[in-house]
């Protein structure tokens, strides 16, 4: 078994502690940190699946993004860039109802490579928490909501609306994860989409800059 694979296995099993290390190990083996991230993204499908189909639940779910989260600590620093240009700070958040953070994450720590401060407000971030974050921050350039549950695409609608109704302004909002799509965005009034989380960050530095 490649080292990827044997990373790929792991997350699924979730055994956290054996996970870091076999990161680093592939990370020697010549693997590039993208196809690293790529094959524990994979896992995570294979998750979903499995949870789906009612081979596991929620606990073996659980501790299978704990030991891909402990993966992608040791992929950080090969991950990020310098962010050593400053385009303005970001406040990003999991909307309301929703407690996945590992896409949110990710998306985080690739537009803080892209040269922004990173305001990270956790998961199940109600709309108010936003907008006070955004009045009590400076220089926000970007708003960034993450939902993974097809049932918080409401709050993210409810958030967007919020945003937008606040009259504050000078920052552009962007919207991603599994359930969202490019027309949702753009219905519920976000000025951006992304797709995943290198593309949050091309997006984010694009909308910054217009
Ligand atoms: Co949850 N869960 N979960 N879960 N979970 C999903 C999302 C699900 C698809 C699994 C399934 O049924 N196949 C399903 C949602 C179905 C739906 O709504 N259509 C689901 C469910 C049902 C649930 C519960 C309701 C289960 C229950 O309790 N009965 C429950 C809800 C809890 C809640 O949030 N209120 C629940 C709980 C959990 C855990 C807590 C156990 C755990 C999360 C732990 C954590 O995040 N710390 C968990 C997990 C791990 C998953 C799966 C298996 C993996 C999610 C993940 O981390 N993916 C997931 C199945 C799947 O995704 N296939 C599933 C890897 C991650 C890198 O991808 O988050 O998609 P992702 O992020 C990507 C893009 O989406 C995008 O970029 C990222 C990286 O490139 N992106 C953005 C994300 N945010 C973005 C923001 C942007 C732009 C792009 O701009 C701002």
């Amino acid at each position: 078994m490649s080292k990827i694979d044997e990373v790929k296995a792991k997350v699924e099993a979730g055994k956290s502690k054996l996970v870091p290390g076999l990161v680093q190990e592939a990370l020697d083996a010549g693997n590039t940190p993208q196809d690293i991230l790529d094959a524990m993204v994979a896992s995570m499908g294979v998750i979903g699946e499995k949870f789906s189909t009612g081979e596991i639940f929620v606990p073996e779910m659980l501790v299978a993004a704990k030991a891909m989260s402990k993966g992608v600590d040791v992929l950080k620093p090969h991950l990020a860039g310098d962010g050593s240009s400053k385009l303005g700070t970001c406040i990003i958040g999991t909307v309301e109802g929703d407690l996945h953070d590992i896409g949110k994450n990710l998306v985080s720590l690739m537009i803080e490579s892209a040269g922004f401060d990173i305001v990270d407000l956790g998961v199940d971030v109600p709309a108010e928490k936003f907008i006070e974050a955004i009045k009590e921050n400076t220089n926000v350039k970007i708003v960034a909501c993450s939902g993974l549950l097809t049932s918080t695409m409401p709050a993210m609608r409810k958030t967007v609306a919020a945003i937008n109704a606040s009259g504050l302004t000078g920052f552009k909002v962007i919207v991603g994860g599994a359930p969202v799509t490019p027309e949702f965005a753009a219905e519920i009034g976000a000025d951006g989409f992304a797709l995943d989380a290198g593309t949050a960050a091309v997006k984010a530095k694009e909308l910054a800059a217009a």
